[in-house]
C-alpha cells in the first residue's frame, strides 16, 4: 500500500526502537542557544574539574588533546523534539577527567563560558556515558555548536550537554542549573518524557 522508498524503508527499520516518545528524526543540526555564540581560541581554554572542598584540576586545550581519545556515535534528544541518530564525535570520556578525584558528592554542576549551568548525578557522567567532546562529524566542533568543546550526556535530553564547557563542579547537594531553575525537568531523561518539572 505504502510507497515507501527502499532507502527510506531501510533508515525506518535500523532506527526503530531509537526515537523516544514525541520525538521526530532530523537530518539537521539545529542550533539552540539561551544567549550569544562565544568565540573561545583554544590556547585561552581550559577545563577544570572541582571538588566540593574546592579543591581543582585544570587540563589546557593541549593537555586535553594528549588525553586518551574516544570516538562515540550515539542519538541526540532536543526537548524541543528533534533526535538526531548516529551523530560522530571525538572527545575524552568524563571518566578520564575524574579518574582518581577524591570525592563523596552525588553531584555535579556542568559550568560554560557564556555562564550556563546545568547539573547531573555524578553517576550520569560516568561509567562511558558523558565526554567533553572536542569534534562532530570529522571536524573541530563549530562554535555554534559549542566549540572549542562541549559536554555531551546523549542519553539525557540535549540541553544537559552544555556548550562552551569550562568545567565541573561537584557538589554534595543538588543544584539546579539554567534550564532546572526555569522549569526544565531536574533530570531530563527522553525515554521518560521528563521535559519540565511537572513530567
Ligand atoms: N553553554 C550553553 N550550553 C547549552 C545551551 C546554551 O544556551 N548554552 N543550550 C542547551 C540546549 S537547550 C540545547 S537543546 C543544546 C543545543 O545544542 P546545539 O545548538 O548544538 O543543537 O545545547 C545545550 N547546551
Ligand atoms: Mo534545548
Amino acid at each position: 500500500m505504502t510507497d515507501f522508498s527502499p532507502g527510506f524503508r531501510g533508515r525506518a527499520h535500523a532506527f526503530e526502537g531509537r526515537l523516544p516518545p514525541g520525538q521526530y528524526p532530523t537530518e539537521s543540526f539545529p542550533v539552540l542557544s539561551a544567549g550569544p555564540t562565544p568565540h573561545l581560541a583554544t590556547d585561552r581554554w581550559s577545563f577544570t574539574v572541582t571538588d566540593e572542598r574546592g579543591g581543582s584540576r585544570s587540563w589546557n586545550w593541549d593537555e586535553m588533546m594528549a588525553l586518551p581519545q574516544e570516538h562515540p556515535v550515539v542519538d541526540i534528544h532536543c526537548v524541543t523534539r528533534w533526535s538526531k541518530f548516529d551523530t560522530r564525535w571525538q572527545g575524552v570520556s568524563l571518566d578520564v577527567l575524574l579518574d582518581g578525584v577524591d570525592t563523596a558528592a552525588d553531584f555535579l554542576v556542568a559550568e560554560s563560558y557564556d555562564g550556563y549551568t546545568t547539573n547531573l548525578p555524578l553517576e550520569d557522567v560516568t561509567g562511558g556515558k558523558a565526554w567533553v567532546a572536542h569534534s562532530f562529524d570529522g571536524f573541530a566542533l563549530s562554535p555554534e555548536h559549542g566549540g572549542p568543546a562541549r559536554l555531551l550526556v546523549p542519553h539525557l535530553y540535549f540541553w544537559k550537554s552544555a556548550k562552551w564547557v569550562k568545567g565541573v563542579r561537584l557538589t554534595d547537594r543538588n543544584e539546579p542549573g539554567f534550564w532546572e531553575a526555569a522549569g526544565y525537568h531536574d533530570y531530563g531523561d527522553p525515554w521518560r518524557e521528563q521535559r519540565t518539572w511537572s513530567d
